[in-house]
């Protein structure tokens, strides 16, 4: 077994060696003292505020609305019909809550999307025999609704609405109108369609956090600009938002700021992340899926040494220790027996045993336990990573827990376990109208749902509103979505299942770019991009600064294209229900209008559409830092959590009577659900890989600078500065006679694909990772050379979610 030495990361000086070898990490220059400074164009001094070309015929107020956590103001120079540049937002300053809303290199690229060969420029139809062939033909707008409008009608009265579906997709998510693009709002007055609950980005954690804290949703922790002020210590556990977030507005300029005002970070990452390398006074690896382990040892160590804060465990949680249990528990059943050795497995949760399992030092562990629970307010910030695992649930109850044992639930400066909190903006969101069908399946259950819908059960497969589907889905809208071939788990089998049309039986793609997914699509639909059309945008994972930006039409849709929320209300007409579903818009413009009006109702201080296209960019910082649970942590008897208790729940009789009601037909390890967030050994986990000799490597996928998932995947000038490259740690690499930049074979059962080697300490021993969202390049004996790490992935989903544990993959590399 190979395992870590190091304990904390290597230090910054040798970080300059490797992101020589590495060609540079975006944002990162070297100073002439050795010493890495990250050179977020939001921060200090180097502002990028010029006014660019003046032989221009307008400067446009548009937007970068991709689904990358932030939201950038671009402002488009327009020439003779063109957009000729790309300029970034100007509207602030450098303090923290007026920042400017400086794009990244996507955003500023946006000019080689706009004008992309791979742009859709008509309809096409598919003449291929079957979808993976990627044939079409070219055809007009008004055939293309006549196929719409009859596939419509045939599939209501064959199949009813619980058959029609709109995939989940984020590549619009960000904008007013753009977002849902009239899809659902179109299904809703024909009658409805079947839902999907959760989403790719954190679908385990928003599961199972409500058996926790009581939340609907994820739980956030405290923000940065809290922190800023009140933290002794921030720990990025498996979040990276240096990357993650990189735009002006968002985390990443603020975990800048806390790291220069000189609050500790610690990251927990199987990776040296741009965040550890950027902004960290310690990287801990850590294996993938293990997280769990590691916080149980931690909970060890504080117990062993009175280092816990009893006072708070008594006061606002139950299942800590047996003199908290609910009623009707079984004995030794708390987390507390759990790290003791007293539950059912008998084991004790030592440092040894979870440096066994995690690959990080005992020693290290016991000087990490002891730093969170004595450093002071401690902002324990997870990111999304940890639960996008099998078993992905458990690790993210387990680090919420963390933040419980050391009391730093609902305080200034600490937080409760989970991302880094924000100021929700408050701008409305298109009416989609109800819903009248009630069936919802998870967001990763849709192949299933179209390979054997009337097989999924509520207690085996978490269909809600029913007990049981009827039918599978036979209708199917893939709009702002590239999940058909390139975000969804397990490609090959998602191809196989796509290429029977005796299943889903009608694809409509809408896609402004020809992707892997609108290749497997039946009828393909021509979309503008941002700068052909209208929309408003709102901020979102930006800390304490709220925005909303104005999206001006720049130019003229290029092509045949045609704005969504038109094409969704056209079909209306043809189906006859045009005027309740536009109530008189005409366009883009009247819809974006009508959504500010709507605002302003509730939000009276917010501009009037007129008034945001002068200011381009509105601002509305929160008044007060976000600390949630305050509320609850003033008096919890009055602000009761919506936990069966009231309580912050560490050990949850509802998830203990799931565990004993929900049916795991095939079970794979880890398809277990536990009361408390134990550490559970998972399908193609750590402990298979250390003895799985054909496959022993875990194979994670994170989010990369270079695209936004697969958005911006195609731009030559992005592959250029951040080519796709899996990371290999250097140990490994040597093993299997790899040196940088080779190229390699990366393989398990699913699925090959060919990439580049980046070979680094930078990632743990044993572990690999593909960022993930790279373009697919099959070559005729199935090979992806594009590096898409989903050929690599799993359908097989998690235990309480149904979600995705897409960064839970065992692997084998070898030299190509
Ligand atoms: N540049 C860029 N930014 C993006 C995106 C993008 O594609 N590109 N996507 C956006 C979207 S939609 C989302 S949902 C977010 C995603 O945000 P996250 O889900 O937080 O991103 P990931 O890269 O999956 O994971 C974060 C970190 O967790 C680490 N990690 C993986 N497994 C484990 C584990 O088991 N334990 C621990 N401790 N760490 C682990 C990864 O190495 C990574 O550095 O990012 C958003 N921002
Ligand atoms: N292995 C692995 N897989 C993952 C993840 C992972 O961590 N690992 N992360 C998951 C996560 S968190 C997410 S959110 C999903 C994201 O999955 P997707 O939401 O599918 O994300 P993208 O690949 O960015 O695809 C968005 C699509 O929208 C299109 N688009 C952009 N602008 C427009 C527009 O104006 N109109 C229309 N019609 N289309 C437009 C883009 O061209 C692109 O094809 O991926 C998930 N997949
Ligand atoms: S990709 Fe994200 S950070 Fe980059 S410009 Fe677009 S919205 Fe901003
Ligand atoms: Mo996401």
């Amino acid at each position: 077994m190979k395992d870590l030495k190091s304990t904390s990361g290597p230090t910054r000086r040798s970080f300059l060696k490797w992101s020589a070898i590495a060609g540079a990490s975006a944002g990162l220059v070297a100073c002439s003292n050795g010493k890495v400074k990250y050179s977020h164009p939001g921060q200090g001094k180097l502002v990028a505020n010029g006014t660019g070309r003046t032989d221009v015929d307008r400067t446009v107020s548009s937007a970068c609305v991709v689904n990358c956590g932030s939201r950038c103001p671009l402002r488009l120079q327009v020439k003779d019909g063109r957009v000729v540049r790309v300029l970034p937002d100007n509207t602030g300053d450098n303090t923290l809550m007026n920042r400017n809303i400086l794009a990244c290199v996507r955003g500023r690229n946006m000019r080689e999307r706009i004008y992309n060969p791979d742009r859709i420029k008509t309809p096409m139809k598919r003449i291929g025999k079957k979808r993976s062939e990627g044939k079409f033909k070219a055809i007009s707008w008004d055939e293309a609704f006549d196929i719409i409008t009859k596939q419509l009608r045939y599939t209501y009265d064959k199949y009813g609405p619980e058959s029609v579906y709109k995939n989940y997709g984020s590549g619009v998510w960000n904008a007013h109108v753009a977002y849902s693009g009239g899809w659902h709002r179109l299904f809703n007055l024909l009658g409805g369609h079947l839902g999907y609950y959760g989403n790719y980005s954190y679908l385990q954690i928003s599961q199972c956090t409500k058996y926790v804290y009581g939340a609907a949703d994820e739980q956030m922790s405290n923000s940065l600009e809290d922190s800023i002020a009140n933290s002794k210590l921030i720990v990025f556990w498996g979040n990276n938002p240096l990357e993650t977030r990189m735009s002006g507005g968002g985390i990443a300029f603020t975990a800048t700021k806390a790291h220069e005002a000189g609050v500790k970070i610690i990251v927990v990452d199987p990776r040296y992340s741009d965040t550890a390398a950027t902004v960290a006074d310690q990287w801990i690896p850590i294996r993938p899926g293990t997280d769990a382990a590691l916080v149980a040892a931690m909970v060890h160590v504080m117990l062993k040494e009175n280092l816990h804060d009893q006072a708070f465990l008594d006061k606002y949680c139950i299942g800590f220790d047996e003199a908290h249990m609910p009623a009707g528990a079984p004995k030794n059943a708390s987390y507390r027996s759990y790290v003791e050795g007293k539950g059912k497995d008998g084991v004790e949760k030592t440092p040894e045993w979870a440096a066994s399992i995690t690959g990080i030092p005992a020693d290290t562990i016991r000087k990490f336990a002891r730093e969170v629970a004595t450093s002071g307010p401690v902002n324990i910030n997870q990111g999304w990573g940890p639960q996008r695992h099998a078993n992905g649930e458990n690790q993210a109850n387990s680090i919420y827990l963390l933040a419980c044992v050391t009391g730093n639930v609902g305080i200034p400066g600490g937080g409760t376990g989970g991302r880094d909190g924000y100021y929700w903006p408050k701008s409305v969101w298109m009416d989609d109208g109800e819903n009248p069908v009630e069936t919802t399946i998870s967001c990763y259950k849709w192949t299933d749902a179209i390979d054997h819908g009337p097989e999924m059960t509520a207690l085996k497969d978490g269909v809600r509103g029913k007990d049981k589907l009827d039918v599978g889905i036979k209708f199917m809208v893939v709009y702002g979505s590239n999940m058909l071939s390139s975000q969804h788990g397990d490609i090959n089998r998602t191809r196989q299942i796509l290429d029977d049309d005796s299943k889903c039986e009608f694809i409509l793609g809408m896609d402004n770019q020809m992707t892997a997914s609108m290749k497997l699509c039946d009828l393909v639909l021509p979309d503008t991009t941002t700068s052909e059309r209208w929309d408003l945008i709102p901020s979102e994972y930006t800390g304490e600064l709220a925005y909303e930006i104005m999206a001006e039409k720049a130019i003229e849709p290029l092509y045949e294209c045609k704005s969504a929320i038109e094409v969704t209300a056209e079909i209306a007409r043809r189906m006859g229900i045009g005027d309740k579903f536009s109530g008189g818009k005409k366009n883009t413009e009247d819809w974006a209008r009508e959504i500010q009006d709507m605002t302003r109702k509730d939000n009276p201080e917010f501009p009037t559409f007129d008034e945001l296209r002068k200011m381009r960019v509105y601002r509305y910082p929160a008044k007060e830092h976000v600390v949630p649970l305050k509320e609850f942590r003033a008096d919890p008897v009055a602000n009761p959590l919506e936990t069966p208790s009231g309580k912050i729940e560490l050990y949850s009789a509802q998830l203990a009577e799931l565990a004993k009601k929900w049916q795991f037909p095939n079970p794979l390890p880890g398809d277990e659900i536990t009361p408390i967030p134990a550490y559970v050994p998972t399908r193609e986990g750590v402990e298979e890989a250390r003895t799985n000799k054909k496959y022993p490597l875990q194979v994670i996928g994170h989010h990369y600078k270079s695209r936004t998932h697969s958005t911006y995947g195609n731009l030559s000038k992005n592959r250029e500065a951040h080519p796709q490259k899996a990371w290999i740690n250097s140990s490994d690499a040597k093993e299997r006679g790899i040196q940088n930049g080779d190229q390699v074979l990366i393989f398990n059962d699913r699925g090959k694909i060919q990439t580049q080697a980046f070979v680094s300490p930078r990632i743990a021993p044993g572990v690999v990772s593909v960022p993930q969202g790279a373009w697919v390049e099959w070559d005729e004996d199935g090979v992806d050379h594009g590096g898409a790490v989903n050929v690599l992935t799993s359908l097989h989903t998690t235990p309480l979610s149904k979600g995705n544990g897409q960064h839970t993959n065992l692997a084998q590399v070898k030299k190509a």
